[in-house]
């Protein structure tokens, strides 16, 4: 009897140990996070997960992941946007229309039998027509008249060609989008510009990538001079699915930038993006007041990027305006857009060496996923044509 009941014993502890072992399994399988969707769309860089051999000429913090992956949303009802293969394909197609005319030119004039002064003189034309500057063009031409002596073959010219229109471009400028924040607030993105650059576009665009990455969004709509602009990024807003914070027209601007991001803090948003109205950059009023919607805004939360929207097709005037933007606002990244219209794309050469600051992204259309991360190679690629 007693052999019996022990046996029982002994086969109910296992049995309970069993039970035991397989439900801490089971929890413990459930507290991990889960990975996130797999719906990137190539626009947003996303920052690493560990400190890695990421390049660190950027001033901006080096943003870190949010280690337990928020839930996914009830799925607003929005259009979903662009994946990333079609959408890269589309600009490629769209900025080689545009630019290949520079590359084509250069090519041209590059394969001729004899290269002579009268020769190099069109290619420097060529190069400062395209908007590449003074300095840059001098040292690309030189540059080439050095490999172009020692390597010989014209048939070699446009790989030395594409190259060095490559270094130009700066291939390892640290390129990502600072759109997270430390200590559990959100990465701030300021938008700024002159009127009509393409501001409140651009904050829509990046909005709808961010959203389709299964980040959580609050816009600002700091530009309260016209009640238009209001309405423009409440559209957006409304198509992307995320939420608009707005004043009153008339109200400080800097004041609607600070209940943005205070609803962002207090809803722990991952990012809160803050569009302001367009100013001439020699308004010194106007750039006063965007001075203190960074700090007004910096009482809540850091801003982890200042983005720069500069229209490509203004040439030389984009460079005064982006110099003047950077003393007041400390520029961390420039947007240009425009760039499928009649721009001259050596603007980028220019505008990167004038501010020490990368273009991240170029808007390539009015469309909603008209815009792409900044890709020197594809550029360059649709420069050659
Ligand atoms: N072709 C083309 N048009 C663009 C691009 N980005 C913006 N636009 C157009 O440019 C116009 C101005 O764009 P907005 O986004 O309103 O410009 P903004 O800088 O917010 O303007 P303000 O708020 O008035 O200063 C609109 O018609 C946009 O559709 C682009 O990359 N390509
Ligand atoms: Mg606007």
């Amino acid at each position: 009897m007693d052999a019996v009941a022990i046996l029982i014993l002994i086969i109910a502890l296992v049995a309970v140990a069993l039970v035991a072992t397989v439900a801490g399994l089971l929890v413990s399988r459930r507290r991990k996070p889960e990975p996130l969707p797999n719906t990137h769309t190539g626009v947003i860089v996303r920052p690493p997960e560990e400190a890695d051999q990421a390049p660190v000429e950027v001033s901006a913090p080096p943003a870190t992941i949010e280690p337990e992956a928020p839930e996914a949303p009830a799925a607003p009802a929005v259009e979903k946007p662009e994946g990333t293969a079609s959408r890269l394909v589309r600009l490629r197609q769209r900025l080689a229309g545009s630019q290949g005319a520079l590359g084509r030119g250069l090519l041209a004039l590059l394969s001729r039998d004899r290269l002579d002064e009268d020769t190099w003189e069109s290619i420097e034309d060529t190069l400062l027509t395209a908007d590449v500057g003074v300095a840059p063009t001098q040292e690309l031409v030189e540059h080439l008249r050095t490999r172009l002596r020692v390597e010989g073959a014209p048939e070699d010219a446009r790989s030395v060609l594409r190259e060095e229109l490559l270094n130009l471009v700066g291939p390892d400028l640290d390129r990502r989008l600072q759109v997270s924040g430390a200590d559990g607030k959100p990465g701030v993105v300021l938008v700024v510009g002159v009127n009509g650059s393409g501001k409140t576009t651009t904050v829509g665009k990046i909005s709808r990538i961010l959203v389709a990455e299964d980040r959580s969004v609050v816009l600002g709509a700091a530009d309260t001079f016209r009640a238009a602009a209001v309405e423009q990024l409440a559209t957006w807003g409304e198509r992307v699915g995320v939420d608009v914070v707005r004043g009153p027209e008339g109200t400080d601007p800097a004041s609607v930038a600070f209940d943005a991001v205070k609803e962002g803090v207090d809803t722990g948003a991952d990012t809160v993006i803050v569009d302001t109205a367009g100013r001439l950059q020699n308004k010194a009023g106007l750039m006063d007041e965007l001075g203190k919607v960074k700090r007004v805004i910096e009482k809540q939360a850091p801003v982890t990027e200042v983005l720069l929207v500069l229209d490509a097709t203004t040439g030389q005037n984009g460079l005064i305006q982006a110099r003047v933007f950077s003393e007041v606002v400390d520029v961390s990244g420039i947007v240009l857009t425009k760039l499928d219209g009649s721009a001259k794309g050596g603007i980028v050469v220019q505008v990167q060496r004038e501010l020490g600051v990368p273009v991240k992204l170029v808007g390539l259309g009015e469309g909603a996923d008209d815009l792409a991360p900044f890709d020197p190679g594809a550029f360059v690629d649709a420069l050659l044509g």
